[in-house]
């Protein structure tokens, strides 16, 4: 049985692998986590008194941080700014948090010598182009397109040169996009979800082309904790679960879940930059560690979180309004 500090637990991913584990394991959790906008406290009820914590802080708090990691025996790092259109209008809070907070978090368990993992994306790999059969694997280099991605990618590069340097006891896993109930009405499925849902259209960023590789938040869970039960330190492991498909498309099978027909939507400005397409190579995590996802359907996956969203208004209403008004002053 171990204590396991979870950074950004009251986010989208961080409270997934909160509920997963101690539905699964023995294991106690502290969550320490700012409680951004992107946080929720909302998110971790129902949770068993005696296995569970939240700390509200800071990663960049260095002797928060400190006395934390000393009390754990394992730190799963979660927290970040996530979201690329936030990064491209003020890139501030990304370099802190991404950078400064993933700096921080590598010292205390280096001075403590704590097993950690690191949670990254795909996105460090940049974007391939559409009709390429090739897909991102523990090889790719580097290329980073968004202020988001560059300092997710410059956090891996800490991380791995904290292991090779400081002999810190770390893994790195980096994910595709991820969909699920608790994800901030920002990200593009729950916008167009609770869009419908509040009499709204849903909004396409330009030609609706680009492709994402799309895997359900309990499988990201699911690959973690294998990752901690099985994984061989210092190496990095790609999560994916074979989703790809197009944003249109996305958009058409939302609205003809929830009733509407698949027009029912309107074409907004384009992301600067807008990464083309995700795509992710699992085959090490299958054949090394012996890892499987269980949702097999992502129409099965989109319709449950679809109700999960209709079922629980009061948990995202409270960010709509003023995310839709930051959208607007973005033109999208
Ligand atoms: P999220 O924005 O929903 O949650 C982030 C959490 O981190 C929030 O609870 C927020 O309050 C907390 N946080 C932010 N800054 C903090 C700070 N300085 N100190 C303490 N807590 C802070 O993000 P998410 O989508 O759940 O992503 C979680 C992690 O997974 C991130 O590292 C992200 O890069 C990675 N990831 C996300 C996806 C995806 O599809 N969403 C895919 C691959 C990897
Ligand atoms: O309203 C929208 N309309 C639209 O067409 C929004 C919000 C997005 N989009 C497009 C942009 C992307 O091509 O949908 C796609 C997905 O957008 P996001 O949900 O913003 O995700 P993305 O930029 O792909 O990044 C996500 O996956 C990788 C997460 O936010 C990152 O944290 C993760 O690292």
């Amino acid at each position: 049985m171990a204590r396991i500090l979870v950074t950004g637990g009251a986010g989208f991913i961080g409270s997934n692998f909160v509920h997963f584990v101690l539905s699964r394991t023995p294991h106690t959790i502290v969550v320490l986590d700012k409680l951004t906008y992107a946080g929720n406290r909302e998110s971790l009820t129902g949770l068993p008194e005696e296995r569970f914590q939240l700390v509200v802080g800071d990663i960049c708090d260095a002797a928060l941080v400190d006395a934390l990691v000393a009390d754990s025996d394992i730190v799963v790092h979660y927290a970040a700014e996530s979201h690329n259109d936030n990064s491209l209008h003020d890139p501030s809070p990304f370099v802190e948090t991404n950078l400064i907070g993933t700096y921080t978090m590598l010292e205390a368990v280096r001075k403590h010598g704590k097993r950690f993992h690191h949670i990254s994306t795909d996105e460090v790999y940049g974007d391939l182009d559409l009709n390429d059969p090739v897909r991102f694997n523990e090889s790719t280099p580097y290329n980073p397109s968004s202020p988001y991605s560059s300092t997710k990618a410059g956090s891996d590069l800490l991380v791995r040169a904290w292991v090779r340097s400081f002999d810190v006891q770390a893994t790195i896993s980096n994910c595709s996009n991820n969909y699920g109930p608790f994800q901030h009405v920002e990200k593009f499925i729950p916008r167009q979800i609770t869009n419908i849902l509040a009499g709204q259209r849903p909004k396409l960023y330009g030609t609706g082309e680009n492709v994402r590789d799309w895997i359900h938040a309990d499988d990201h869970s699911s690959a973690v904790l294998t990752i901690l039960e099985k994984g061989t330190i210092g190496e990095t492991y790609l999560i994916g679960a074979n989703g790809e498909k197009n944003n249109k498309s996305v958009i058409e099978m939302i609205l003809r879940l929830m009733g509407h027909d698949e027009t029912e939507y309107d074409h907004v400005n384009d992301r600067p930059g807008h990464d083309l397409r995700y795509a992710i190579d699992s085959t090490r995590l299958h054949e090394e560690l012996g890892w499987e996802p269980a949702y097999t359907s992502f129409e099965d996956g989109l319709l449950a979180t679809i109700d999960w969203y209709r079922a629980h208004p009061l948990w995202w209403q409270r960010d709509k309004a003023a995310t839709e008004a930051r959208y607007t002053e973005l033109g999208r």
